[in-house]
């Protein structure tokens, strides 16, 4: 940063000490009328800083774009509030939002600081260095040097490295009131808050939390790990006291959603779970959790005592492609064998629990289509897999080439990428990357190719629906 655009510390510190504003950022209106249920989840991040920053006596007020429902709406609550200092979570879907906040805040109070820091930090230094808004611009996880960060901004260099925990044994519970409230009377009906509301999972109310940090593979639209630093897994019994906390206080809870990227790791962690989690927890509230087609294959047992022993109800399965060639493109390191081995077993688990009438559990079914070097013959063996699964909520996207992942680099690099800071993602079906033949796949899932997805397919499976439009998700 220059000199000249380096505030004054003097000029910003009033006698009372800043005011700071902790911006939740999303969509706008998205806790008013929510185009999604996805759009309501909370931000743990947000979640778990803000509490270690009230803990330790720095105060921050917070608001959410998507509590407002247009620009002037966030541009008036930053006036109304007159504050000194802005804290943003940023990840890369989130950056567009984050782009213009700043902005905003700047109008209202030039002299104002603004301290971004998260995930896009870390992978898109360069579009975020290249904006003078961002004043502070915090790399990597932040809970050890949160507090000093935001107490004093200016004693820290324009880029600033943030430390994380060594395992989330070290992270308090989150102080869940920290959350942004629904900003609708009729949203607020549903919401539970601070707990979260309902989405298809299971029943309300909803405790979202984390368990593990990160995942360890390597797909190459992910690679979570390359960018977020490995930490120590929450132990099993603090987890369940966390959630036996929210059901006392805030309760009664209906299901749980694990937000890990990846649950279905680390045996023996799953072990001391499948143990004490039927027995300690008020109650085996069933839960979404995220696992891969290849380690259900490696732990097929373990698979099965999770379902049938803790009620993991909805199994996230990141499938991603019924094609071998292009599981080898992503570097799934799982294959067409992997996904269909899984997909049997849960049919197999899902008949037996309701032949002794007991709910039966469903694969959430993460898929990609659109990715480059995917042909036709690829797509329309992945709708085939889709139309296979019996008990599927199935997610569709088209492939969306974040930072920090290989691929995404590399089309970015390419010039390939059509995200960009005013657009990271805003509707299903946004065209991601040049040279995608979009309409094949809208023609794809509007039921076109129906024939040719059915070839081999048993008669059940033909039965099956071949329109897919609704099942496309942001990506
Ligand atoms: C839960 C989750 C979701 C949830 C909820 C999101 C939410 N509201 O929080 C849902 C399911 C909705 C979701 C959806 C999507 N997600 Co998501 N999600 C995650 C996941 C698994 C965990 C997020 C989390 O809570 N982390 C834990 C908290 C504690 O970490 P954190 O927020 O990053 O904060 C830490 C640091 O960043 C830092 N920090 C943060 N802010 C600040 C500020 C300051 C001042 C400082 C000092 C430090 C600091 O300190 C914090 C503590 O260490 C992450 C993967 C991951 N392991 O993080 C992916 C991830 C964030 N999602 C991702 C993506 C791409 C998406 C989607 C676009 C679809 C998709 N491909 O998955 C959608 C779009 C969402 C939308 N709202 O439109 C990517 C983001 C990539 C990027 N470059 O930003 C990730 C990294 C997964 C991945 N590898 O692809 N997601
Ligand atoms: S896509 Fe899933 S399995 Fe692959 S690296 Fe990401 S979280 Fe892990």
């Amino acid at each position: 940063m220059t000199e000249a655009t380096r505030p004054a510390a003097a000029s910003f510190i009033k006698k009372s000490g800043p005011k700071r504003l902790w911006l939740d950022l999303g969509d706008l209106g998205d806790l008013v009328n929510p185009a999604g249920p996805h759009e309501q989840w909370q931000d743990h991040g947000l979640g778990l800083l803000r509490t270690i920053l009230h803990q330790n006596g720095v105060m921050t007020d917070m608001f959410s774009t998507r509590q407002c429902v247009s620009w002037d709406e966030v541009r008036a609550r930053m006036q109304a509030g007159q504050y000194d200092v802005l804290i943003m979570n940023v990840r890369s879907y989130t950056y567009p939002v984050a782009y213009r906040s700043a902005k905003i805040f700047k109008e209202v109070n030039p002299k104002g600081i603004v301290i971004a820091g998260g995930l896009h930090a870390t992978v898109a230094l360069d579009e975020m260095e290249s904006v003078p808004e961002f004043d502070r611009i915090v790399q990597g996880p932040g809970e050890k040097n949160i507090v000093e960060i935001v107490s004093d901004p200016l004693s820290f260099p324009r880029v600033i490295l943030g430390m994380g925990a060594r395992s989330m044994e070290e992270w308090p519970m989150i102080d869940r009131t920290l959350w942004p409230k629904p900003a609708s009377k009729k949203l607020a009906k549903k919401f539970n808050w601070p707990l979260e509301p309902e989405c298809g999972w299971g029943p309300p109310k909803v405790a979202t939390i984390l368990t593990s940090r990160v995942c360890p593979w390597q797909c190459v639209f992910c690679n979570e790990n390359s960018y977020i630093p490995n930490m120590g897994r929450r132990p099993v019994e603090m987890v369940i006291d966390e959630l036996n906390y929210l059901d006392r206080v805030y309760g009664p809870l209906g299901s749980v959603v694990i937000h890990d990227s990846m649950f279905f790791q680390n045996p023996s962690w799953l072990e001391e779970w499948i143990e004490k989690y039927p027995r300690k927890a008020r109650k085996a509230w069933p839960y979404w959790a995220a696992g891969r087609a290849d380690t259900v294959r490696q732990w097929p047992h373990l698979f099965e005592a999770l379902i049938k022993e803790t009620n993991w109800m909805t199994v996230s399965i990141g499938f991603e492609s019924g094609s071998d060639r292009v599981l080898k493109i992503i570097n799934k390191e799982c294959t067409e064998e992997d996904n269909y081995f899984a997909i049997d077993l849960l049919h197999k688990i899902a008949d037996e629990l309701e032949a002794q009438g007991r709910p039966a559990p469903v694969f959430w079914s993460n898929i990609m289509l659109g990715i480059p070097g995917e042909t036709r013959e690829d797509a329309i063996k992945t709708m085939r897999m889709v139309k296979y699964t019996r008990r599927i909520m199935p997610s569709i996207s088209f492939y969306a080439p974040y930072p920090g992942s290989a691929l995404g680099y590399q089309l970015i690099a390419e010039g390939k990428s059509l995200m960009s800071k005013e657009n990271y993602h805003r509707f299903p079906d946004d065209e991601k990357v040049k040279g995608i033949d979009y309409q094949f796949y809208r023609d794809l899932l509007g039921g076109k190719y129906d024939d040719e997805v059915n070839r081999g397919l048993p008669e059940f499976a033909r039965q099956r629906r071949s329109m897919f439009l609704d099942a496309l998700a942001k990506a």
